[in-house]
């Protein structure tokens, strides 16, 4: 089934978050009134969403990157930046989202496996905003005169793989002509056999009818008892599951055997059930096989009269000769996109990926490492540390202060004093560095709002 597979991979990164504000009230005669800075906005995440009216992951083959809008600055008069918008990557139903190693580019895990409609994932979620300088009082620091950057956003590989789903399934005994008919319908080359069960694994094969475009799969033999296992079909029910139409096809000559036509049917319709109900109620359009051999017409107005009753819309072919196949594609075309347009409407998301995505994101956030780099010189080493450091405005002096605080509290004062480190080392995070003063006893109490912290 290989070849009906689409990878790509692209580049993604959110929007950086907006700068939080350092600001103070202005008032007439008022030398310096409360900090007024607002908080930096959002920046926007990129989504990657599954789309019905999608076949292939064609947009991604030539544009490789992929950025959301930023946030905005905060202001003055405590007005909070604007967040930026998100980005949506469209691709078709049944595509893997995987992430890759930043360094290797080897696949690490998979992020989400897109099956319905409107399902979707954050990839890259967008940096959070600065927050403005009114947060940072205290009550020993009533005017503190420094804000928070904005969070900048991580850019990284992802993989996209379309699985190519089939839009219809060739289901029926063995040896009635399913791989036969998937033959003269599409490119598709399986094995074919005057022999049951020539058919192994499903064949994939993409038909081409007027406007209609759509995937048949030709899946092995079923027999009676196949619910319960018999012969090879159980397996192959499960791919059914996915399919939205049933090609059930009927040899109707009766093959060696001679089996009546009308009986086979209902075998078939009573395996689907017995298998699962949702599969006796899935659309059926049955098709009367082997057309070309002589003497069938008693045996053709028999089966018709049979399944147009159940409600099913039948015809007669003969993958032979090619006989009544045209008007065959057609239809199943119209039903297939009949199908997509009921899916797209009722199907509802199922699961949001982004929620495990982002808690496995904030648990890598969470961890560092101190690494001795050379005597009297240690590196601390985590995303969420580093994105602590690049948030800090070096500049300001209280930034700085207050920055050493934060790391104390999620406990790398303690690490690093257990990897040996003492006062007066240097200590160097991402592309800055500073001189370790020992750990940090009171800060505590005074800062409650940080959200590293605690875990
Ligand atoms: N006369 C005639 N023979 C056909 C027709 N379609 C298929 N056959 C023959 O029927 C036999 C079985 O065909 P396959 O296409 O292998 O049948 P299948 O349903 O895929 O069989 P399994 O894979 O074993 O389940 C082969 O000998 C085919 O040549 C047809 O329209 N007319
Ligand atoms: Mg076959």
């Amino acid at each position: 089934m290989s070849q009906f597979t689409d990878i790509c991979r692209i580049n993604v990164k959110g929007g950086d978050g907006g700068a939080g504000c350092m600001s103070f009230r202005r008032e007439a005669y008022v030398p310096k009134g409360g900090p007024d800075g607002g908080d930096g906005g959002r920046g926007g995440n990129v989504v990657i969403q599954a789309d019905a009216q999608l076949s292939s992951l064609i947009d991604y083959r030539f544009k490789h990157h992929f950025r959301a809008e930023r946030g905005t600055h905060g202001q003055g008069s405590r007005r909070d930046g604007k967040n930026g918008e998100d980005l949506i990557l469209k691709v078709p139903m049944g595509t893997v989202v995987r992430e890759l190693d930043p360094d290797t580019q080897e696949v690490m895990f998979d992020i989400a496996d897109l099956t319905h409609d409107g399902e979707r994932v954050i990839v890259a979620p967008g940096g959070t905003g600065g927050r403005g300088n009114t947060h940072f009082v205290t009550p020993t620091r009533r005017a503190p005169a420094f804000a928070e950057k904005g969070e900048p956003a991580e850019e990284h590989w992802i993989e996209l793989e379309m699985k190519l789903m089939a839009d219809a399934a060739l289901v029926g005994m063995p040896s009635v002509g399913k791989s036969s008919l998937i033959a003269r319908m599409s490119a598709a080359r399986p094995k074919i056999a005057d022999y049951p069960f020539t058919t192994l694994v499903p064949n994939l094969g993409v038909v081409r009818a007027g406007d209609y475009s759509y995937v048949v799969a030709d899946v092995p033999g079923l027999i009676e008892g196949a619910a319960e296992g018999r012969g090879l079909g159980h397996q192959f029910l499960r791919h059914i599951e996915r399919t939205a139409l049933i090609m059930h096809v009927i040899d109707i000559a009766g093959g060696f055997e001679d089996r009546d036509p009308v009986e086979d049917y209902r075998i078939i319709n009573s395996e689907l059930a017995a298998y699962a109900s949702a599969l006796a109620e899935r659309p059926q359009i049955v098709v009367a096989n082997k057309c070309d051999m002589s003497g069938m017409t008693e045996r053709v107005a028999r089966l018709k009269e049979a399944v147009l009753e159940d409600g099913h819309e039948f015809f007669a072919v003969s993958a032979l000769t090619g006989a009544g196949l045209q008007t065959l594609m057609l239809a199943v075309g119209e039903r297939v996109a009949e199908l997509r347009r009921e899916l797209a409407e009722t199907d509802e998301p199922t699961e949001d990926f982004s929620e495990l995505w982002e808690r496995r994101r904030h648990q890598r956030d969470r961890q560092f490492q101190v690494v001795g780099e050379g005597p009297g010189i240690w590196r601390v080493m985590g995303t969420g540390v580093e994105r602590l450091c690049v948030q800090t405005d070096w500049e300001n002096e209280e930034a700085v202060i207050y920055l050493q605080h934060r790391l104390s509290r999620i406990g790398v004062d303690k690490a690093l004093e257990d990897a040996g480190c003492e006062a007066g080392d240097e200590v160097r995070i991402s592309g800055y560095s500073f001189a370790y003063e020992g750990a940090d006893e009171n800060v505590y109490e005074e800062y409650e709002d940080d959200e590293l912290a605690g875990e």
